[in-house]
Protein backbone atom coordinates (compact mmCIF):
# COMPACT_ATOMS: atom_id res chain seq x y z
CA UNK A 1 0.00 0.00 0.00
CA UNK A 2 1.68 3.48 -1.30
CA UNK A 3 1.70 6.32 1.08
CA UNK A 4 -1.39 8.56 1.24
CA UNK A 5 -2.16 10.62 -1.76
CA UNK A 6 -2.37 13.91 0.81
CA UNK A 7 1.01 12.96 2.57
CA UNK A 8 2.89 15.63 3.81
CA UNK A 9 6.84 15.82 2.40
CA UNK A 10 8.66 19.01 3.67
CA UNK A 11 11.34 20.60 6.03
CA UNK A 12 11.37 21.98 9.14
CA UNK A 13 13.74 25.35 10.31
CA UNK A 14 13.70 27.55 13.46
CA UNK A 15 13.71 30.75 13.41
CA UNK A 16 16.54 31.53 15.41
CA UNK A 17 18.89 29.21 13.67
CA UNK A 18 18.08 30.33 10.17
CA UNK A 19 15.95 34.37 10.98
CA UNK A 20 19.06 36.44 11.64
CA UNK A 21 18.16 40.25 12.09
CA UNK A 22 18.39 39.64 15.45
CA UNK A 23 17.60 43.65 16.32
CA UNK A 24 15.50 44.64 13.63
CA UNK A 25 11.42 44.60 12.68
CA UNK A 26 11.13 45.61 16.74
CA UNK A 27 12.09 42.62 17.42
CA UNK A 28 13.74 42.04 21.17
CA UNK A 29 16.46 40.06 22.52
CA UNK A 30 15.78 36.39 23.50
CA UNK A 31 17.99 33.15 25.41
CA UNK A 32 19.06 31.67 21.96
CA UNK A 33 20.27 34.97 21.06
CA UNK A 34 23.10 34.87 23.52
CA UNK A 35 24.24 31.62 23.50
CA UNK A 36 27.40 31.62 22.05
CA UNK A 37 29.61 29.68 19.22
CA UNK A 38 32.63 28.05 21.29
CA UNK A 39 34.03 26.38 24.43
CA UNK A 40 30.81 28.39 26.73
CA UNK A 41 28.30 27.24 24.47
CA UNK A 42 27.13 24.32 26.33
CA UNK A 43 27.57 25.69 29.65
CA UNK A 44 25.54 27.72 28.58
CA UNK A 45 23.01 25.98 26.72
CA UNK A 46 22.41 23.67 29.65
CA UNK A 47 21.89 26.48 32.52
CA UNK A 48 25.34 26.21 33.81
CA UNK A 49 26.72 29.77 33.16
CA UNK A 50 24.78 32.53 33.06
CA UNK A 51 25.27 34.64 29.61
CA UNK A 52 21.65 37.36 29.28
CA UNK A 53 23.62 40.03 27.33
CA UNK A 54 25.74 40.19 24.20
CA UNK A 55 29.60 41.05 24.72
CA UNK A 56 32.57 41.59 22.48
CA UNK A 57 34.50 38.04 23.39
CA UNK A 58 31.94 36.28 21.68
CA UNK A 59 30.48 35.41 18.34
CA UNK A 60 27.41 34.90 18.52
CA UNK A 61 25.55 32.77 15.44
CA UNK A 62 21.92 33.02 15.66
CA UNK A 63 22.06 37.09 15.42
CA UNK A 64 22.99 36.97 12.03
CA UNK A 65 22.32 33.28 11.33
CA UNK A 66 21.81 32.87 7.22
CA UNK A 67 19.81 36.40 7.04
CA UNK A 68 16.64 34.25 6.05
CA UNK A 69 14.17 37.51 7.45
CA UNK A 70 15.76 39.00 4.42
CA UNK A 71 15.97 36.19 1.84
CA UNK A 72 13.06 34.40 2.74
CA UNK A 73 11.29 34.56 -0.91
CA UNK A 74 14.20 33.17 -2.43
CA UNK A 75 14.48 30.23 0.12
CA UNK A 76 11.03 29.75 0.05
CA UNK A 77 10.88 29.97 -3.83
CA UNK A 78 13.60 26.72 -3.53
CA UNK A 79 10.96 25.01 -1.07
CA UNK A 80 8.53 25.09 -3.64
CA UNK A 81 11.19 24.11 -6.58
CA UNK A 82 11.26 21.10 -4.58
CA UNK A 83 7.74 20.60 -4.49
CA UNK A 84 7.42 20.76 -0.37
CA UNK A 85 3.85 20.15 0.44
CA UNK A 86 4.64 21.67 3.81
CA UNK A 87 7.03 23.58 5.36
CA UNK A 88 7.90 24.08 9.41
CA UNK A 89 9.04 27.44 10.91
CA UNK A 90 8.95 28.60 14.16
CA UNK A 91 7.66 31.74 15.65
CA UNK A 92 10.51 34.09 17.05
CA UNK A 93 8.27 34.77 20.34
CA UNK A 94 10.22 38.59 20.64
CA UNK A 95 9.18 39.13 17.04
CA UNK A 96 5.67 39.60 18.11
CA UNK A 97 6.00 40.59 21.88
CA UNK A 98 9.94 41.97 22.18
CA UNK A 99 10.00 41.70 26.17
CA UNK A 100 7.52 38.85 26.57
CA UNK A 101 5.12 40.79 28.80
CA UNK A 102 3.14 43.78 26.76
CA UNK A 103 -0.35 43.92 26.56
CA UNK A 104 -0.03 44.69 22.67
CA UNK A 105 1.58 42.70 20.33
CA UNK A 106 4.24 44.14 17.73
CA UNK A 107 2.71 44.97 14.34
CA UNK A 108 6.09 44.39 12.02
CA UNK A 109 6.64 41.12 13.28
CA UNK A 110 3.25 39.87 12.70
CA UNK A 111 3.16 40.99 9.39
CA UNK A 112 6.50 39.41 8.72
CA UNK A 113 4.86 35.75 9.29
CA UNK A 114 1.98 36.90 7.71
CA UNK A 115 3.70 37.49 4.61
CA UNK A 116 5.59 34.69 5.46
CA UNK A 117 2.75 32.39 5.18
CA UNK A 118 1.34 33.72 1.98
CA UNK A 119 4.73 33.32 0.27
CA UNK A 120 4.43 29.45 1.53
CA UNK A 121 0.81 28.89 -0.03
CA UNK A 122 1.23 30.70 -3.09
CA UNK A 123 3.38 27.75 -3.83
CA UNK A 124 0.91 25.02 -2.46
CA UNK A 125 3.01 24.66 1.03
CA UNK A 126 1.05 24.27 3.77
CA UNK A 127 3.06 26.01 7.30
CA UNK A 128 2.99 23.70 10.22
CA UNK A 129 4.16 26.66 12.75
CA UNK A 130 6.33 25.74 16.21
CA UNK A 131 5.13 28.31 18.57
CA UNK A 132 8.12 28.28 20.54
CA UNK A 133 11.50 26.45 19.29
CA UNK A 134 14.32 26.56 21.90
CA UNK A 135 12.68 30.53 22.26
CA UNK A 136 12.33 32.65 25.62
CA UNK A 137 12.54 36.90 25.75
CA UNK A 138 15.78 37.86 27.79
CA UNK A 139 13.31 40.18 29.52
CA UNK A 140 11.04 37.33 30.58
CA UNK A 141 14.11 35.59 31.84
CA UNK A 142 15.42 38.39 33.81
CA UNK A 143 12.49 39.48 35.35
CA UNK A 144 10.86 36.68 36.52
CA UNK A 145 13.42 33.85 35.74
CA UNK A 146 12.02 31.83 33.08
CA UNK A 147 9.42 28.64 32.78
CA UNK A 148 10.08 28.42 36.69
CA UNK A 149 7.55 31.39 37.26
CA UNK A 150 4.18 30.34 36.83
CA UNK A 151 3.47 33.55 34.73
CA UNK A 152 4.84 32.54 31.65
CA UNK A 153 1.99 30.56 31.21
CA UNK A 154 0.23 33.98 30.81
CA UNK A 155 2.33 35.48 29.10
CA UNK A 156 2.36 32.26 26.72
CA UNK A 157 -1.41 32.03 26.27
CA UNK A 158 -1.24 35.66 25.26
CA UNK A 159 0.67 35.34 22.46
CA UNK A 160 -1.22 31.70 21.59
CA UNK A 161 -4.11 33.89 21.40
CA UNK A 162 -2.41 36.76 19.08
CA UNK A 163 -1.25 34.13 16.12
CA UNK A 164 -4.45 31.69 16.45
CA UNK A 165 -6.26 34.93 15.56
CA UNK A 166 -3.98 36.65 13.41
CA UNK A 167 -3.33 33.40 10.88
CA UNK A 168 -6.61 31.87 11.19
CA UNK A 169 -7.00 30.47 7.50
CA UNK A 170 -3.34 30.71 6.80
CA UNK A 171 -1.75 28.01 8.95
CA UNK A 172 -3.92 25.10 10.78
CA UNK A 173 -0.85 22.80 11.83
CA UNK A 174 0.89 23.77 15.09
CA UNK A 175 3.18 21.94 17.46
CA UNK A 176 3.61 23.99 21.54
CA UNK A 177 6.85 23.55 22.36
CA UNK A 178 9.70 22.02 20.18
CA UNK A 179 11.43 18.83 21.92
CA UNK A 180 9.96 19.67 25.11
CA UNK A 181 11.85 16.74 26.60
CA UNK A 182 15.30 18.85 25.77
CA UNK A 183 14.22 21.06 29.16
CA UNK A 184 15.37 18.36 31.35
CA UNK A 185 19.31 18.23 29.28
CA UNK A 186 19.25 22.07 28.16
CA UNK A 187 17.09 24.31 30.56
CA UNK A 188 18.91 27.83 29.64
CA UNK A 189 17.44 26.46 25.47
CA UNK A 190 14.25 24.45 26.49
CA UNK A 191 13.12 26.55 29.25
CA UNK A 192 15.03 30.24 29.81
CA UNK A 193 15.72 28.56 33.02
CA UNK A 194 20.02 29.62 34.67
CA UNK A 195 20.39 27.23 37.49
CA UNK A 196 21.90 29.42 40.58
CA UNK A 197 23.86 28.14 42.88
CA UNK A 198 22.66 25.47 45.56
CA UNK A 199 19.20 25.36 43.60
CA UNK A 200 17.45 22.18 43.61
CA UNK A 201 17.86 21.31 39.94
CA UNK A 202 14.66 18.68 39.77
CA UNK A 203 12.60 20.74 41.69
CA UNK A 204 13.08 23.74 39.42
CA UNK A 205 13.25 21.55 36.06
CA UNK A 206 10.24 19.97 37.34
CA UNK A 207 8.27 23.20 37.68
CA UNK A 208 8.89 24.52 34.71
CA UNK A 209 7.78 21.38 32.97
CA UNK A 210 4.61 21.77 34.47
CA UNK A 211 4.55 25.19 33.42
CA UNK A 212 4.96 24.35 29.89
CA UNK A 213 2.46 21.60 30.26
CA UNK A 214 0.06 23.59 31.44
CA UNK A 215 0.53 26.52 28.98
CA UNK A 216 0.58 23.39 26.38
CA UNK A 217 -2.81 22.59 27.22
CA UNK A 218 -3.96 26.24 27.09
CA UNK A 219 -2.70 26.49 23.73
CA UNK A 220 -4.77 23.51 22.60
CA UNK A 221 -7.87 24.92 24.39
CA UNK A 222 -7.30 28.14 22.43
CA UNK A 223 -6.44 26.95 19.16
CA UNK A 224 -9.25 24.90 18.94
CA UNK A 225 -12.10 27.73 20.30
CA UNK A 226 -10.24 29.91 17.68
CA UNK A 227 -10.70 27.62 15.02
CA UNK A 228 -11.86 24.10 14.97
CA UNK A 229 -10.05 23.27 11.85
CA UNK A 230 -7.06 23.74 13.78
CA UNK A 231 -4.34 20.55 14.81
CA UNK A 232 -2.34 20.83 17.60
CA UNK A 233 0.37 18.34 17.86
CA UNK A 234 3.39 17.96 20.78
CA UNK A 235 7.34 17.73 20.01
CA UNK A 236 9.34 15.05 20.85
CA UNK A 237 13.09 14.95 20.80
CA UNK A 238 12.62 10.88 20.54
CA UNK A 239 14.09 7.83 19.78
CA UNK A 240 13.86 4.73 21.40
CA UNK A 241 16.54 3.32 24.37
CA UNK A 242 17.91 0.02 23.79
CA UNK A 243 19.42 -1.90 26.62
CA UNK A 244 22.81 -2.58 26.63
CA UNK A 245 22.48 -6.43 26.58
CA UNK A 246 18.98 -8.96 27.85
CA UNK A 247 20.11 -8.23 31.31
CA UNK A 248 16.78 -7.59 33.07
CA UNK A 249 18.57 -4.93 34.79
CA UNK A 250 19.51 -3.26 31.41
CA UNK A 251 16.07 -3.43 30.02
CA UNK A 252 14.87 -1.63 33.49
CA UNK A 253 17.26 0.70 32.22
CA UNK A 254 16.16 1.19 29.43
CA UNK A 255 12.58 1.42 30.35
CA UNK A 256 13.59 4.10 32.99
CA UNK A 257 14.92 6.15 30.48
CA UNK A 258 12.65 5.78 27.74
CA UNK A 259 9.59 7.04 30.87
CA UNK A 260 11.92 9.99 31.33
CA UNK A 261 11.49 10.46 27.60
CA UNK A 262 7.65 10.23 27.84
CA UNK A 263 6.55 11.84 30.39
CA UNK A 264 6.09 14.69 28.54
CA UNK A 265 4.09 13.60 25.97
CA UNK A 266 2.19 11.09 28.54
CA UNK A 267 0.88 14.45 30.00
CA UNK A 268 0.21 16.01 26.41
CA UNK A 269 -1.61 13.18 24.95
CA UNK A 270 -3.08 11.11 27.77
CA UNK A 271 -4.05 14.64 29.92
CA UNK A 272 -2.76 13.44 33.04
CA UNK A 273 0.23 12.61 35.36
CA UNK A 274 1.57 8.72 34.88
CA UNK A 275 1.64 7.04 38.02
CA UNK A 276 5.60 6.34 37.67
CA UNK A 277 5.86 10.25 37.70
CA UNK A 278 3.62 10.65 40.89
CA UNK A 279 5.71 8.26 42.59
CA UNK A 280 9.59 9.80 41.28
CA UNK A 281 7.45 13.22 42.61
CA UNK A 282 6.80 11.35 45.89
CA UNK A 283 10.28 9.95 46.65
CA UNK A 284 12.17 13.28 45.67
CA UNK A 285 9.83 15.06 48.04
CA UNK A 286 8.52 17.48 45.51
CA UNK A 287 5.11 18.83 45.19
CA UNK A 288 3.60 19.45 41.60
CA UNK A 289 2.69 23.34 41.72
CA UNK A 290 -0.73 22.65 40.69
CA UNK A 291 -3.53 24.87 40.74
CA UNK A 292 -7.11 24.39 40.82
CA UNK A 293 -8.17 23.85 37.32
CA UNK A 294 -4.80 22.28 35.94
CA UNK A 295 -6.06 18.91 36.14
CA UNK A 296 -9.19 19.44 34.50
CA UNK A 297 -7.19 21.65 31.52
CA UNK A 298 -4.54 18.82 31.33
CA UNK A 299 -7.57 16.34 30.96
CA UNK A 300 -9.52 17.90 28.17
CA UNK A 301 -6.73 19.69 25.80
CA UNK A 302 -4.89 16.66 24.64
CA UNK A 303 -2.90 16.70 21.44
CA UNK A 304 -4.32 15.83 18.10
CA UNK A 305 -1.34 13.91 16.51
CA UNK A 306 2.44 13.58 18.07
CA UNK A 307 5.36 14.92 16.06
CA UNK A 308 8.99 13.71 16.65
CA UNK A 309 12.26 14.46 15.81
CA UNK A 310 14.83 11.30 15.01
CA UNK A 311 17.94 11.20 14.48
CA UNK A 312 19.54 8.13 16.22
CA UNK A 313 18.62 5.50 18.80
CA UNK A 314 19.67 5.89 22.20
CA UNK A 315 21.19 2.37 24.61
CA UNK A 316 20.31 2.37 28.41
CA UNK A 317 23.13 -0.18 30.59
CA UNK A 318 22.40 -0.46 34.50
CA UNK A 319 26.04 0.29 35.01
CA UNK A 320 27.63 2.59 32.57
CA UNK A 321 30.89 2.43 34.24
CA UNK A 322 34.00 1.84 32.31
CA UNK A 323 31.48 1.66 28.95
CA UNK A 324 32.66 3.82 26.47
CA UNK A 325 30.24 6.67 25.69
CA UNK A 326 28.79 7.97 22.87
CA UNK A 327 27.38 11.40 21.53
CA UNK A 328 24.09 12.41 20.70
CA UNK A 329 21.44 14.45 20.13
CA UNK A 330 21.20 15.66 23.71
CA UNK A 331 20.91 12.13 24.73
CA UNK A 332 24.39 10.38 25.08
CA UNK A 333 24.34 7.34 26.28
CA UNK A 334 27.14 3.81 25.97
CA UNK A 335 28.06 3.48 22.61
CA UNK A 336 26.16 1.05 20.56
CA UNK A 337 28.70 -1.30 18.79
CA UNK A 338 25.87 -2.57 15.89
CA UNK A 339 25.69 0.99 14.43
CA UNK A 340 28.09 3.16 12.62
CA UNK A 341 27.74 6.82 13.25
CA UNK A 342 28.03 10.18 11.44
CA UNK A 343 30.54 12.69 11.68
CA UNK A 344 29.46 14.00 14.75
CA UNK A 345 29.71 10.76 16.38
CA UNK A 346 25.65 10.82 16.22
CA UNK A 347 24.64 6.68 15.25
CA UNK A 348 23.13 6.22 11.88
CA UNK A 349 19.66 3.64 13.07
CA UNK A 350 17.40 4.18 9.75
CA UNK A 351 15.40 0.83 11.67
CA UNK A 352 15.64 2.70 14.82
CA UNK A 353 12.61 4.97 13.51
CA UNK A 354 10.73 2.09 12.46
CA UNK A 355 11.04 0.78 15.79
CA UNK A 356 10.51 3.93 17.67
CA UNK A 357 7.39 4.83 15.70
CA UNK A 358 5.97 1.50 16.85
CA UNK A 359 7.07 1.87 20.55
CA UNK A 360 4.97 5.51 20.30
CA UNK A 361 2.07 4.09 17.94
CA UNK A 362 1.54 1.11 20.52
CA UNK A 363 1.92 3.81 23.84
CA UNK A 364 -0.71 6.86 22.48
CA UNK A 365 -2.84 5.40 19.21
CA UNK A 366 -2.66 9.49 17.58
CA UNK A 367 -1.17 10.20 14.49
CA UNK A 368 2.32 10.76 14.30
CA UNK A 369 4.50 12.94 12.07
CA UNK A 370 8.09 13.14 11.83
CA UNK A 371 8.98 17.00 11.99
CA UNK A 372 12.47 16.65 11.92
CA UNK A 373 14.86 13.89 10.91
CA UNK A 374 18.36 14.32 8.71
CA UNK A 375 22.12 13.70 8.43
CA UNK A 376 24.64 16.58 9.75
CA UNK A 377 27.60 16.51 7.29
CA UNK A 378 30.91 18.42 6.09
CA UNK A 379 29.65 19.37 2.26
CA UNK A 380 32.54 20.59 -0.36
CA UNK A 381 31.40 23.07 -2.38
CA UNK A 382 32.25 22.17 -6.14
CA UNK A 383 32.05 23.70 -9.96
CA UNK A 384 28.60 21.99 -11.50
CA UNK A 385 29.85 22.71 -14.95
CA UNK A 386 27.33 25.42 -15.94
CA UNK A 387 28.68 28.03 -14.07
CA UNK A 388 27.14 27.94 -10.54
CA UNK A 389 27.76 25.71 -7.66
CA UNK A 390 27.00 22.22 -5.81
CA UNK A 391 27.82 19.48 -3.39
CA UNK A 392 27.77 16.09 -4.29
CA UNK A 393 26.38 15.25 -1.24
CA UNK A 394 25.44 10.94 -1.85
CA UNK A 395 25.89 10.24 1.73
CA UNK A 396 23.20 12.62 2.92
CA UNK A 397 20.99 11.33 0.07
CA UNK A 398 21.91 7.51 1.35
CA UNK A 399 20.79 8.65 5.11
CA UNK A 400 17.58 9.85 3.83
CA UNK A 401 16.90 7.03 1.58
CA UNK A 402 17.26 4.46 4.58
CA UNK A 403 14.78 6.71 6.42
CA UNK A 404 12.49 6.87 4.38
CA UNK A 405 12.75 3.14 3.46
CA UNK A 406 11.82 2.37 7.04
CA UNK A 407 8.94 4.92 7.65
CA UNK A 408 7.08 3.45 4.61
CA UNK A 409 7.51 -0.02 5.67
CA UNK A 410 6.47 0.78 9.09
CA UNK A 411 3.28 2.57 7.28
CA UNK A 412 2.82 0.14 4.84
CA UNK A 413 3.26 -3.37 7.12
CA UNK A 414 2.88 -2.09 10.42
CA UNK A 415 -0.05 0.18 10.27
CA UNK A 416 1.20 2.90 12.07
CA UNK A 417 -0.36 6.29 11.11
CA UNK A 418 1.83 9.09 9.63
CA UNK A 419 1.15 12.56 8.92
CA UNK A 420 4.10 13.72 7.27
CA UNK A 421 7.67 13.61 6.60
CA UNK A 422 10.01 16.87 7.15
CA UNK A 423 13.87 16.62 7.07
CA UNK A 424 15.55 18.83 9.45
CA UNK A 425 17.43 22.15 7.80
CA UNK A 426 16.39 21.78 4.22
CA UNK A 427 18.75 24.87 3.91
CA UNK A 428 22.01 24.75 5.82
CA UNK A 429 21.44 26.98 9.04
CA UNK A 430 23.04 27.24 12.65
CA UNK A 431 23.58 23.87 14.48
CA UNK A 432 21.64 24.42 17.71
CA UNK A 433 23.94 21.74 19.48
CA UNK A 434 27.23 23.71 18.48
CA UNK A 435 26.25 26.83 16.76
CA UNK A 436 28.71 25.83 13.79
CA UNK A 437 27.44 26.34 10.09
CA UNK A 438 29.71 23.23 8.82
CA UNK A 439 27.49 21.00 10.13
CA UNK A 440 25.18 21.02 7.32
CA UNK A 441 21.81 19.17 6.52
CA UNK A 442 20.29 20.73 3.50
CA UNK A 443 19.59 20.17 0.45
CA UNK A 444 20.69 23.69 -0.33
CA UNK A 445 23.87 25.05 0.15
CA UNK A 446 24.48 28.53 2.42
CA UNK A 447 28.17 30.03 1.85
CA UNK A 448 28.40 31.04 5.58
CA UNK A 449 31.24 29.83 7.81
CA UNK A 450 31.54 29.10 11.44
CA UNK A 451 32.22 32.48 12.05
CA UNK A 452 29.95 34.63 9.87
CA UNK A 453 32.02 34.73 6.74
CA UNK A 454 30.64 34.21 3.45
CA UNK A 455 28.31 35.49 0.95
CA UNK A 456 25.05 33.89 2.21
CA UNK A 457 24.43 32.80 -1.69
CA UNK A 458 22.64 29.71 -1.76
CA UNK A 459 22.82 26.74 -4.15
CA UNK A 460 21.33 23.45 -4.77
CA UNK A 461 23.48 20.06 -3.86
CA UNK A 462 22.36 16.93 -5.74
CA UNK A 463 20.43 15.90 -2.77
CA UNK A 464 17.99 18.86 -3.67
CA UNK A 465 17.10 16.88 -6.88
CA UNK A 466 17.39 13.43 -5.45
CA UNK A 467 14.65 14.92 -2.80
CA UNK A 468 12.41 16.67 -5.82
CA UNK A 469 11.63 13.53 -7.62
CA UNK A 470 11.29 11.46 -4.12
CA UNK A 471 7.83 14.15 -3.53
CA UNK A 472 6.79 13.64 -7.19
CA UNK A 473 6.63 10.49 -6.77
CA UNK A 474 5.16 10.66 -2.74
CA UNK A 475 7.91 8.47 -2.01
CA UNK A 476 8.08 5.53 -4.70
CA UNK A 477 10.63 6.69 -6.64
CA UNK A 478 14.20 6.28 -4.08
CA UNK A 479 16.73 6.07 -6.47
C1 LIG B 1 17.07 19.23 17.29
C2 LIG B 1 16.57 20.64 17.25
C3 LIG B 1 16.94 21.42 16.06
C4 LIG B 1 18.18 21.00 15.35
C5 LIG B 1 18.48 19.52 15.37
C6 LIG B 1 19.85 19.11 14.91
O1 LIG B 1 17.35 18.90 18.59
O2 LIG B 1 15.17 20.69 17.39
O3 LIG B 1 16.84 22.76 16.38
O4 LIG B 1 19.18 21.86 15.33
O5 LIG B 1 18.25 18.95 16.61
O6 LIG B 1 20.77 19.32 15.93
P1 LIG B 1 22.13 20.10 15.71
O7 LIG B 1 21.75 21.41 15.14
O8 LIG B 1 22.75 20.20 17.06
O9 LIG B 1 22.92 19.26 14.78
Amino acid sequence: MPLPKNFLWGGATAANQCEGAYAEGGRGLANVDVIPYGKDRFAVESGMQKMLELDDEHFYPACGAIDMYHRYKEDIRLFGEMGFRVYRLSIGWTRIFPNGDEEEPNEEGLRFYEDLFRECHKYGIEPLVTITHFDCPIHLIKKYGGWRNRKLVDFYGRLVRVLFERYKGLVKYWLTFNEINMLLHAPFMGAGIVLEEGEDRFATLYTAAHHELVASALATKIAHEVDPENKVGCMLAAGMYYPCTCRPEDVRAAQMRGQENYFFIDVQSRGYYPNYAKKMFERRGFTLPELPGDAALLRENTVDFISFSYYQSRTAAAQAEGMKMGEGNGFGGPKNPYLKESEWGWPVDPLGLRNTMNEIYDRYQKPLFIVENGLGAKDELIPDGKGSYTVEDDYRIAYLRDHIRAFKECVEEDGVELLGYITWGPIDLVSAGTGEMSKRYGFIYVDRDDLGRGTLNRYRKKSFYWYKKVIESNGEDLD
